[in-house]
C-alpha cells in the first residue's frame, strides 16, 4: 500500500466517522471533525461504496476513484493561541501509464496527479509545507488573495522547502500550481491542484467530487496528445462514478488544460446551476453546457431525476475522444 491509498483511506474512514456521527474517538483531526461535526446535515448524505478496484494492472501511484472525493484537510496545530491548519506537499517525478500503451514521466505533488484537494475555511490561518524533491526547481503558486512573498514565483531548488503561510480567502474554489517557466511545461507535467476555501456558513449537504481536467503533451510539441479528468485518460469511462439518484451533488470543476485555449465542460441528461468560481452560495445560472479558460473553476449542483448511465465530457469533442470523457452511474434512491 503507498502512501496515497492510506492517506485515502484515513479519508475515508475520516467520512464514515462523520457520518455515523461517533464523538471521541481522539485523533489528530479532533479539531477537524468537530467542526463537521457541527453540521447537522452530513449524516444524511449517502455515498455508494467504491467498488473494488480491478485497475491495478495499470500499476499507477494513484487511483482517479479516491481522488474524486479525497480532500486535504491538513493537520490543526494551536501556536501562541493561534489555529493554524497546516498542509505538507512534496514535489516528485513519478512515472504515470496514461494507458495500456502510453508512459509518461510525470512531475507531480503528492505522488498523484492533480495534486491534492487542499481544504479550509475562509479566514483560516494555512501553512503549506512545500518539499521539492524533483530534480528541477518548482514553486506553488496558490489563487486567492495573500501577500507578495507568499505569491509562490520564487524558484525552490530540488532538496529545498518553502513554507506558504497566508489567510485563506475568499471563499470560494481556488488552485494552486507550480510557476517556473515555461508554466505550460510545469503545468503540464502534472504540477496543479485544487484549494478550496469553504465560506463560514457552510453549503448545504451534498455528496462533494473533484474533477480537474488536464492535458498531456507526451511528445513536447505544445500540443495534448491525450486528456484525463483527475490524472487518468478514460478512467471514469472505464470506471462509471456511482452516485444515488435524487441526491444533490455538489462538483467542484478546475480546468488545468494548457494549449487549448478553452473547453466546455457537459453532462448528459441534465442540467446543472452554476457558481462561478465558488464566489456565491446562490446559483448564478442554470446550464447543461459551461466554458471555462486555463485555471477557470466553478461549482455546479445537479441531482439526478432518472437512474442508468449518463455521459459527461468537453463538448470540444475531439478532447473527449482523447481521454476527457466519463459516466456517471446513477443508482436507484
Ligand atoms: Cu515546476
Amino acid at each position: 500500500m503507498n502512501n496515497s491509498v492510506n492517506s485515502h483511506f484515513n479519508n475515508w474512514n475520516r467520512r464514515q466517522f462523520l457520518r455515523w456521527g461517533i464523538a471521541g474517538m481522539g485523533m489528530a483531526g479532533g479539531a477537524i471533525l468537530l467542526r463537521h461535526f457541527a453540521s447537522p446535515f452530513n449524516a444524511a448524505v449517502r455515498i455508494p461504496e467504491r467498488e473494488t478496484d480491478n485497475d491495478l494492472t495499470l500499476d499507477n501511484p494513484f487511483n482517479p476513484t479516491a481522488i474524486l472525493r479525497e480532500f486535504d484537510y491538513g493537520i490543526i496545530k494551536q501556536e501562541n493561541g493561534r489555529k493554524i491548519r497546516e498542509f505538507n506537499v512534496v514535489a516528485n517525478s513519478t512515472l504515470i501509464n496514461l494507458n495500456s500503451a502510453i508512459s509518461f514521466i510525470s512531475w507531480n505533488l503528492n505522488n498523484r496527479v492533480p495534486g491534492p484537494t487542499l481544504r479550509a475555511t475562509e479566514g483560516e490561518r494555512v501553512r503549506i509545507i512545500f518539499n521539492n524533491e524533483d530534480g528541477h526547481s518548482h514553486t506553488l503558486h496558490f489563487h486567492g488573495t495573500h501577500p507578495a512573498e507568499m505569491d509562490g514565483v520564487t524558484p525552490i531548488r530540488h532538496g529545498k522547502t518553502a513554507i506558504y503561510e497566508f489567510e485563506a480567502k475568499p471563499y470560494g474554489v481556488h488552485l494552486y500550481h507550480c510557476h517556473i517557466a515555461p508554466v505550460t511545461r510545469h503545468i503540464s507535467k502534472g504540477l496543479y491542484g485544487m484549494f478550496i476555501v469553504d465560506p463560514l456558513s457552510p453549503r448545504p449537504p451534498a455528496d462533494e467530487m473533484v474533477m480537474v481536467m488536464g492535458g498531456y503533451d507526451i511528445n513536447n510539441d505544445n500540443h495534448n496528445e491525450l486528456y484525463a479528468f483527475n490524472g487518468l485518460p478514460n478512467y471514469y469511462r472505464d470506471h462509471p462514478i456511482s452516485i444515488y439518484q435524487n441526491q444533490l451533488i455538489r462538483l467542484y470543476i478546475l480546468n488545468m488544460i494548457e494549449f487549448d485555449p478553452a473547453v466546455t465542460f457537459h453532462i448528459h441528461g441534465n442540467m446543472f446551476k452554476v457558481y462561478k468560481t465558488g464566489r456565491n452560495l446562490t446559483p448564478d445560472e442554470e446550464t447543461d453546457v459551461i466554458t471555462m479558460g486555463t485555471a477557470e473553476r466553478h461549482i455546479l449542483e445537479f441531482s439526478y431525476n432518472y437512474p442508468g448511465q449518463f455521459m459527461f465530457h468537453p463538448h470540444q469533442d475531439i478532447i473527449a475522444e482523447y481521454g476527457c470523457f466519463g459516466k456517471f452511474n446513477v443508482l436507484p434512491a
